[in-house]
C-alpha cells in the first residue's frame, strides 16, 4: 500500500465528499483528538461535512475541544488520523476495507489503508497544521476559526509533552509559534492537559507510588495497577493515563512500564524510554508498537505478577539485545 506525498495529502482532503468519519485511535488522547477536531475545521472549510468517531468514546478530560462526534454507519467517507495499526482501530478495525486514507506519524505505521506519514512530525498534530497553512497559503480556504488553532496546539503540545519530549523538532516551535499569533490561550491549553486532575487521578498515584518496584540496578521502574487498586481509588483506566510519568521521572531510570489489569488475566502495558532503548521493540514482541521512547502493548497473564515478571524479563532483554549501558 503506497503513502503519497504531502501535496498528494492535499489533492486527497480536497477531493472527500459526502460526509466523512474521522476515526481516532482506541484510548484516544490529546493528538488523536485534536488532530481530528482540527482536521474537521479545515474539512468545514473546504465545504465538507465531518464527525469523529472513538472507538472507546473520547475521554472527558478532552470535551473542552467539543468534537462533533457521530456513527461509522452514518458516513460516506472515512479516514483514520494518528492511528498506526489496525488493533488501535479497536471495533473498527473490522471496516478497515473503508478506509480511504490515513494520516499518521507513528515510526512503525502498519499499511492497513494507504496514506501520508511523516515520522518527523512530534504529532499527528503537525502534518495537520501544514495542511491548513497549505490550502490558506495557496487561497483555497481564507480562514480558520480559533476552535481549529486551540485544537492543532492540543495535539501538538500533548504529543510533544508541553514541548519538552526527544520528538520535539525546531520545526515543532516555528508550528506553535505560528498558532499562537492566532490569539488562543495556550497557557489554558497547558494547564487542562498537563496540570490538572481528577481526585481520582490523584488516588491512584498515591496507590501507584506504593507499588512502585525497581528492577536492573534500579534502571527499570515498573509499577501493576490491578483492577482491585482501580476500585479502591475509583478511578477508571481514563484516569490511569497519566501514571507512567511516576516511574519515567525517578534518575538513572532507562525504561519506565506501567501494567494495568484491564480484565483478570488481561494488562494493557505502558512502556517509556529516557534515553536510547527502544521500547517499541519489546511492545512489538506482544504485537503492540507506538514511538521508540512510547509505546504499548497487551498482555495475558495468570497473576499481576506473572505479567511483571514477563515484561521485566522483555525489556531486560531488549535492554542486552541493543547494548545500552
Ligand atoms: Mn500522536
Amino acid at each position: 500500500m503506497n503513502n503519497f506525498t504531502f501535496s498528494e495529502l492535499g489533492e486527497k482532503i480536497q477531493g472527500l465528499s459526502g460526509r466523512v468519519a474521522i476515526l481516532t485511535h482506541e484510548r484516544a488522547d490529546a493528538d488523536t483528538v485534536g488532530s481530528s477536531v482540527a482536521l474537521s475545521y479545515i474539512l468545514s472549510a473546504l465545504g465538507t461535512d465531518s464527525i469523529i468517531v472513538s472507538p472507546d468514546g473520547i475521554p472527558l478530560r478532552l470535551m473542552f475541544l467539543s468534537p462533533k462526534t457521530g456513527e461509522v454507519a452514518d458516513a460516506d467517507t472515512v479516514i483514520s488520523v494518528d492511528v498506526p495499526s489496525l488493533s488501535q482501530l479497536g471495533k473498527y478495525a473490522e471496516i478497515k476495507d473503508r478506509i480511504l486514507f490515513k494520516i499518521d506519524h507513528h515510526h512503525r505505521s502498519e499499511e492497513y489503508a494507504p496514506g501520508y506519514v511523516d515520522s518527523s512530525c512530534a504529532a499527528a498534530g503537525e502534518i495537520i497544521f501544514d495542511l491548513g497553512e497549505a490550502l490558506l497559503n495557496e487561497g483555497i480556504i481564507t480562514e480558520l476559526p480559533k476552535e481549529y488553532y486551540e485544537a492543532v496546539y492540543t495535539a501538538i503540545s500533548s504529543d510533544s509533552g508541553c514541548f519538552k519530549f526527544s520528538n520535539v523538532t525546531p520545526s515543532t516551535h516555528i508550528r506553535a509559534a505560528k498558532i499562537l499569533e492566532s490569539g488562543i490561550d495556550a497557557a489554558e491549553i497547558n494547564r487542562l492537559l498537563f496540570d490538572s486532575k481528577t481526585k481520582e487521578e490523584v488516588a491512584a498515584a498515591r496507590l501507584a507510588y506504593s507499588a512502585l518496584n525497581l528492577y536492573r540496578d534500579d534502571s527499570i521502574a515498573v509499577i501493576t495497577f490491578t483492577i482491585d487498586m482501580q476500585k479502591e481509588c475509583g478511578a477508571d483506566s481514563r484516569d490511569l493515563g497519566a501514571l507512567v510519568d511516576i516511574p519515567r521521572s525517578i534518575s538513572g531510570v532507562l525504561a519506565a512500564v506501567v501494567i494495568k489489569e484491564s480484565a483478570p488475566g488481561e494488562y494493557r502495558v505502558s512502556l517509556r524510554s529516557n534515553g536510547d532503548l527502544d521500547v517499541s521493540l519489546v511492545a512489538a514482541i506482544y504485537g503492540g508498537g507506538g514511538h521508540i521512547r512510547a509505546s504499548g502493548c497487551s498482555i495475558n497473564a495468570k497473576t499481576p505478577e506473572d505479567a511483571e515478571r514477563e515484561i521485566v524479563s522483555s525489556v531486560i532483554s531488549e535492554i542486552e539485545k541493543q547494548g545500552i549501558k
